[in-house]
């Protein structure tokens, strides 16, 4: 695999990247535990994927519409711990929904990410339209649209792929394949063996990567961003990453999965591939892999002792922006 396009500088970069990721990641996790956060889904073992797609874009021009598992994307693109953390805990001053929603669920304006729902699947269509306009514009942007494996067999994946074909839309869909829709594993969700392949029902490639390299992620994302901004259409990118804690917060997959496959899974975890590969390239030493983790984890901590202290909304706010149905009249206008 060619490497010439990421620099040792700037694959270090998205290492620090990843284990901020993973130490903010771990520490909502024990937030949850501790009764301070509602909910979480972690990108423990998607972080290499993430990183690497970020990179292979422009950030000051593209657009991405993320899913609820998208950590290390919402900080490569710029979002502060502090703005996450501030979600996680439903404090007053969450830049997302103000704490109306699911933990970091809502728009960020300030980074640009578009609102988004909790029901799978939905931002594909909304992804094509947004590359539509772009299209209308004569903007060369590229729109970046997150999702899983289950959120593949949605009716709106199938039907986002076949409008972006059509129109041969600068979209890039991107899969982050983990082979877990909660509890229900790949082969009982879909009847072929690879998400990429759906592409070929509509007229663009699909592509398979291995999710936990950043290389070879960040490679076939600049091809596919190379397509679009060429006015070529969409690409489908599978990574395939590894789901490295449960579904949620709230759930618990030594209930479905076995033993073995969880430990297996470890070999996969996409900090120790880098990690690896970084010291065997003379990039990273082990003290300074050490400074790394230990710069990352005083970060999240300022951000937790920061934001555990900021007021939560007031009682006075609560229907803040909820409609009040009744001033709807029953023929649908109000
Ligand atoms: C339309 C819809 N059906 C079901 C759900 C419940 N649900 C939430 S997450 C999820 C699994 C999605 O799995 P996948 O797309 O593979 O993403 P992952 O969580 O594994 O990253 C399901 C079924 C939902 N939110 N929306």
């Amino acid at each position: 695999m060619p490497t010439d396009q990421l620099s040792g500088a700037r694959l270090l970069e998205l290492y620090r990247t990843m284990v901020l990721s993973r130490h903010l990641d771990e520490r909502v996790w024990l937030l949850n535990r501790q009764g301070k956060a509602a909910i979480a889904a972690s990108a423990q073992g998607h972080e290499a994927a993430q990183v690497a797609c970020v990179e292979a874009t422009d950030p000051s021009k593209d657009h991405y519409l993320i899913y609820y598992r998208q950590f290390t994307a919402m900080i490569a693109l710029g979002t502060e711990p502090e703005e996450m953390l501030r979600g996680f805990l439903a404090k007053e001053a969450d830049p997302m929904s103000a704490a109306r929603q699911f933990p970091l669920h809502g728009a960020h304006p300030r980074v640009d990410l578009f609102n988004f729902s909790n029901v799978i699947a939905t931002q594909l269509p909304q992804a094509a339209g947004v590359a539509l306009a772009d299209r209308l514009k004569g903007s060369d942007a590229v729109t970046i649209v997150y999702f899983g494996d289950g959120a593949s067999s949605q009716g709106d994946t199938h039907e986002a792929m076949n409008f972006a074909g059509v129109h041969k839309l600068p979209v890039i869909f991107f899969c982050e394949n983990n082979r877990y829709a909660i509890s229900v594993p790949l082969e009982k969700q879909m009847g072929i063996e690879s998400v990429a392949s759906r592409a070929a029902g509509y007229g663009f490639p699909g592509v398979q990567v291995d999710g936990t390299d950043v290389v070879a992620v960040h490679e076939a994302t600049k091809a596919a961003v190379e397509r679009a901004r060429a006015g070529d259409g969409p690409t489908l990118i599978e990574a395939a990453v590894e789901r490295l804690l449960p579904h949620t917060t709230d759930d618990d997959h030594t209930r479905y999965r076995s033993a073995d496959d969880i430990a297996r899974m470890a070999e996969r975890d996409p900090i120790r591939i880098l990690s690896d590969l970084l010291k065997r390239r003379d990039l990273l030493s082990v003290d300074e892999d050490e400074e790394i983790h230990s710069l990352a984890k005083q970060r999240v901590n300022v951000a937790t002792d920061a934001v555990d202290a900021e007021p939560y909304p007031g009682t006075e706010t609560m229907f803040d922006h909820v409609v009040d149905i009744s001033t709807y009249d029953s023929g649908g206008n109000s």
